[in-house]
This record gives structure tokens, sequence and C-alpha cells, in this order.
């Protein structure tokens, strides 16, 4: 490992990330026709974590390693299907919320935890809730973030009408690839593109979709996110995978699925906290509103100066601080 600082640094009074953290160990997960990437980083004694990734097919960053202090945490960091490191890349073939779900149990017992800490943000929000409402006694806490629950207005926010309206010059080039008799439902319209054989338009919409996410995910204008969701290998698995989960509706059996009071009675007893970005335009705060009137016994912590990403600056410190305060309860 690294060097590392020994505890997460006060910023102006804000948790930042823990750095130079390396893997102690990696190695791939061999299901159906996938190799899934996965690593462990920190003190392989500590407390277990899985860490979700969003999109889905954002993959796993290094950076994220930041968020689990090395001392207290063993954290398992993977890449869900088709994406990131694991391959085959772009892959949509045995692709569902429910054979990743199965994935995480699988390294779970593959790496003998018993139960770990899950933290998810965005469409990781989403599939920590069903792997939890799926598992649930392999879970000890929960920490989410940006809560997304793949419901039909979320969805229409973001890839039809809403989040167009406060990102207008963004949204204009999100547009671009379709043509205006096809702008009905956006969504499809890239699916068409997506399913053809013309690739020098799929990657040309791949883009354009994948940007859009990346335009409009921090409060403040970041170049830099903008250029890395743009680039053409990361940009095509997002986009490729993002879309299919959502035309078919997250392989969810109804919208409500994993917000119903029903299912959050089967993880009501799991410790659990819920990190929102009052600003958040990719998953607007009413879907944590609306989960944590379902699930009082979780804590929402709300960001007030924040949208989206998990490096908002009061996110990343909310999220660390959330993962400590478990570390108390041992
Ligand atoms: N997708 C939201 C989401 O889960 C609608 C997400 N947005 N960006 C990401 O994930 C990455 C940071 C993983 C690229």
């Amino acid at each position: 490992m690294g060097s590392y600082r020994k505890h997460a640094l006060l910023m102006n009074n804000f948790f930042s990330l823990y750095e130079n953290i390396e893997p102690y160990s990696s190695g791939y997960l061999e299901i159906a026709n996938h190799k899934i990437y996965y690593e462990e980083c920190g003190n392989p004694h500590g407390k277990p974590a899985v860490f979700l990734h969003g999109g889905p097919g954002g993959g796993g960053s290094t950076k994220v390693r930041g968020f689990f202090d090395p001392e207290l945490f063993r954290v398992v960091i993977f890449d869900q299907r088709g994406c990131g490191r694991s391959e085959p890349h772009g892959s949509l073939e045995n692709n569902t919320t429910w054979d990743l779900v199965k994935d995480i149990e699988e390294l779970k017992n593959k790496l003998n935890i018993e139960k770990w800490l899950v933290f998810g943000g965005s469409w990781g929000s989403t599939l920590s809730l069903a792997y939890a409402q799926t598992y649930p006694d392999s879970v000890s806490e929960l920490v989410l973030r940006g809560i997304f629950m793949l419901r039909k207005k979320e969805l229409d926010w973001f890839y039809q009408d809403g989040a167009s309206r406060i990102f207008p010059e963004a949204w204009e080039e999100f547009l671009k690839p379709i043509d205006e008799e096809n702008r009905g439902n956006l969504m499809d319209s890239y699916y068409k593109i997506f399913i053809s054989d013309n690739e020098k338009k799929k990657m040309e919409a791949a883009i354009a979709w994948s940007k859009w996410e990346g335009s409009v995910s921090t409060l403040s204008y970041k170049p830099e996110m903008i250029t890395s969701y743009s680039e053409s290998k990361f940009a095509l698995a997002f986009a490729l995978i993002e879309n299919h989960y959502f035309v078919n509706k997250g392989f969810l059996e109804d919208e409500n699925q994993l917000i119903s009071s029903n299912s959050i009675d089967k993880i009501r007893h799991i410790p659990a906290k819920i990190v929102q970005g009052r600003y958040d335009i990719v998953c607007p705060m009413e879907t944590a509103w609306e989960l944590s009137k379902n699930w009082p016994e979780a804590e929402l912590i709300i960001a007030p100066s924040s949208g989206h990403s998990a490096f908002e600056k009061e996110i990343t410190h909310e999220l660390i601080n959330a993962l400590q305060e478990f570390t108390k309860n041992e």
C-alpha cells in the first residue's frame, strides 16, 4: 500500500478523500460469459465493506478507494458486468439487476465474508437496495447517496423533460444525435441507435448520452468531469448499459419494487444512512425524501449546497463521516 493519511483530512472543516490507496489483492469472478474485476483495499482485518458504483455501466474508479479509512475498512470494489475493468466490455448479455445482485453475493462468499457494509450512490443506491432486500442477512449497514429508484418519473426527468430546463445548453448537445421527429421518446430513440450496426453513429450517440450526465452531475461546471465522461471507451459501455437497464425498467417487477414499505420491511432493521444533495439534478431529492418517508429508521442527511456527484465537497464529507460513524458500532 502507498502512503495515506492516518485520518481523513479536515479541509475547511470538510473531510476529504484518503489518497494513494492501492489494492492489496485483486482478481476476477468468472460467471456466465462475464469476467468481473474486483479489488480489495485497506486493512485485511478491517470492517468488510463493498462499494457499488453507479450508471449502471460507470465502473469503479481508483478515486473511490479514498472514501474508506484504510486502517478501519477492508473494502471490496468491483466493476459490474460489462464495464470498467470487467470483460467483455459493453456486454449486455446476461446483464440484469438480478445478475448483479447474484454477483455481489458470490463475491462475498468467495472472499469468505459473512456480512458487509454496503455503500452505493446513484444507480449504486438502487443496486444496494435490490441486494439488501434479496440478501438482508448479508448486510451489516447501508450508506446510500443520490437516491435513484428507477421509476418512470425519475427517468422522464433526466432523459425527457426536467433536467433539460436547468441545463438547456447541455441538453441541446444531448438532442443532437436524434432527428427532430424522433424526440418524443429519447430513451427509445437512443436505444434504436445502440442496437443498430452503424458503429460511427453508435459511438457518437454514446458520447452524447454520457456527456449529458457528466455535464449535470456537479453543482458548478467541472470541465474535467465532462471530458472523462466523453472518453470513448468509458462512454460506450456507460451509455449502452444504462440505456439497456432503463428501457427495461431496471428489470423490476413493478416500478415501486425497491421503495415500497413492504420491501423496506425486509431491511428496516439494518442501520442505514442516506446522503442526498439538495440540488442533485440527476437524481432529484424528491426520491430520497419519499424513500425516507417509507423508511424513517434510516437517517437522511441533506447536503445543502451540492449536486449529484460523490465528489461534491459536502457529499464526500458526509459519506466519509457516515462510514466513520458505522465503525463506532464495533
Ligand atoms: N445514472 C446515475 C448514476 O448512477 C442515471 C451515475 N451517474 N454517474 C455515475 O453514475 C458514475 C460516476 C458512475 C459515472
